[in-house]
């Protein structure tokens, strides 16, 4: 019954929204307590420093061992320290806001929290706020009633800081999801997909079938298209922010921004994979990006890992020559296009090693997925704002949960 939702400012699961703002009362830093919330017995507040190699490693270790699983538990995300240096240190972010707990005795690192400050725009409105991800409690240490203090604790934080809202996602649901995209998977390597339990196989075909099936090529076909460069991120944000205006919930990258999450630092090559399409004419008529998450397979004598890419952001001109880029031809122009932008992005993930290749039923996804081969996943991911209330925001699926072909997502923004 949501004992702890229930004192904070999100709607609750049955409420109707007809105005869309902040909830709580308007507050000033000056409110908001000034030192940490007491940590129950045995444990003491920690902020991780992930230049410190042992810090990062203890971050590493905590969320390889415990944090988010799929349903049968089978598989466990498997973040590196790389993604961290990625996912961290994004413009502004304080060390302040990479929260952890340890053991007073031990020192032992036994949980995480952290945000990251982010502009955000939902439908009309644009506001200060923070993403909040890698919530993390150790699995002995779990149902004692530490995820709330840990909440409350990051939004304490984060209030000092004059930021009054947040957006984060869980595959579980609370007070209230603004959005609930699925998971889809494009197989790449069907056959260790197949070993690990990972997919399984329709009893009329035969593995030679499946294999067959989702044959990926070697080399990419869209004439042009080449890695992101830093002389491309004036010309790739003005089309990323044209195309990103349709959306009713959007992340704002200031230049800044958009040069670390595109194109990384020394620490994430691995990591985030970014591409342009240049026509004859220099100018950059598409981009597309995707990230590297690995899976961990828990129990399985032979793989220990499966390599996965997910679809991040990426843009086209395609459909910015019709009036209304939602109509028949200017949505028909966008699909053409992003058939062969995304199934080049699969070549590409390819070439990387990764196994699968996963998306969400947001963005323009749905427009592709059927057409590339994506089938739907088991997972769901719920999108929430924290205090702020918002209409729901239409996701790319059907009535009973398949990929809708004709019905883009308003869902713009992309987490990790
Ligand atoms: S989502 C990923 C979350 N992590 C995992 O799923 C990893 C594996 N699981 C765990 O580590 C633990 O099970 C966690 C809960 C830590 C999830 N988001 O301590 P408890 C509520 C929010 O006894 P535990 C991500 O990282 C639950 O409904 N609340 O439970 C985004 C119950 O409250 P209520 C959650 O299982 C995180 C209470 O916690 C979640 O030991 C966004 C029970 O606490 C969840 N995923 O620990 C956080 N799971 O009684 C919110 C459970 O009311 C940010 N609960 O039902 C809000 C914005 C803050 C900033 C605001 C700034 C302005
Ligand atoms: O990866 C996921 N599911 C896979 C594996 C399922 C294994 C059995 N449970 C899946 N595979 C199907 C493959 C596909 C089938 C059709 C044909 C082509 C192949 O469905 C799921 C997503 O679907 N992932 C998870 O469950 C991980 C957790 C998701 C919630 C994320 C919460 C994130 C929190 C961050 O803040």
């Amino acid at each position: 019954d949501y004992k702890f939702w229930k004192t904070q400012p999100v709607p609750a699961l049955d409420s109707q929204i007809s105005e869309e703002g902040p909830i709580d009362s308007k507050k000033t830093p000056a409110d908001i307590p000034d030192s940490p919330l007491p940590m129950l017995g045995d444990f003491e507040w920690c902020e991780i420093d992930i230049h410190k190699e042992n810090e990062l490693e203890d971050l590493f270790v905590l969320l390889n061992e415990n944090y988010v699983e799929d349903k049968d538990s089978s598989f466990r995300f498997n973040y590196t320290k790389e993604f961290f240096h990625w996912a961290l240190k994004s413009p502004g972010w304080k060390k302040d806001w990479h929260v952890g707990v340890r053991v007073k005795k031990t020192n032992k690192l036994i949980a995480f929290i952290s945000a990251i400050p982010v502009n955000l725009r939902v439908r009309e409105n644009e506001f200060n706020s923070v993403e909040i991800n890698f919530l993390c409690i150790h699995k002995q240490l779990r149902a004692k009633r530490l995820a709330p203090v840990l909440i409350k604790e990051i939004t304490r934080r984060v209030n000092k800081c004059d930021i009054w809202q947040a957006l984060y996602t869980s595959g579980t649901i609370l007070p209230s999801p603004v959005s609930t995209p699925r998971y889809a998977h494009r197989p790449i390597n069907w056959s260790k997909l197949y070993d690990v339990g990972f997919t399984g196989c329709p009893i009329d075909k035969t593995k030679t079938d499946m294999l067959a099936y989702y044959a990926v090529p070697n080399i990419t076909k869209t004439e042009g298209l080449r890695p992101m460069e830093a002389k491309d991120v004036d010309a790739t944000l003005e089309l990323f922010n044209k195309y990103q205006s349709r959306f009713d919930m959007v992340q704002l990258f200031s230049r800044e921004e958009f040069q670390h999450w595109f194109l990384g630092n020394d620490e994430t090559e691995k990591v985030i994979f970014s591409y342009v399409v240049e026509n004859e004419d220099g100018e950059i008529t598409d981009f597309v990006s995707f990230y590297s998450l690995p899976f961990t397979i828990l129990e399985n004598a032979i793989y220990k890992d499966l390599g996965i890419g997910y679809l991040f952001y990426y843009a086209s001109n395609a459909d910015f020559e019709y009036n209304d880029r939602f109509d028949k031809e200017g949505t028909a122009a966008l699909r053409k296009r992003l058939d062969s932008l995304i199934s080049d992005t699969v070549v590409l993930a390819k070439t990387q090693k990764m196994d699968v290749f996963n998306a969400l039923t947001s963005q323009d996804n749905s427009l592709f997925l059927q057409d590339l081969k994506f089938g739907p996943g088991d997972g769901f991911l719920n999108f929430y704002l924290f205090n702020y209330k918002a209409m729901p925001i239409t996701d790319g699926l059907t009535e009973d949960k398949r990929f809708d072909t004709e019905k883009r997502s308003n869902v713009g923004v992309v987490m990790l």
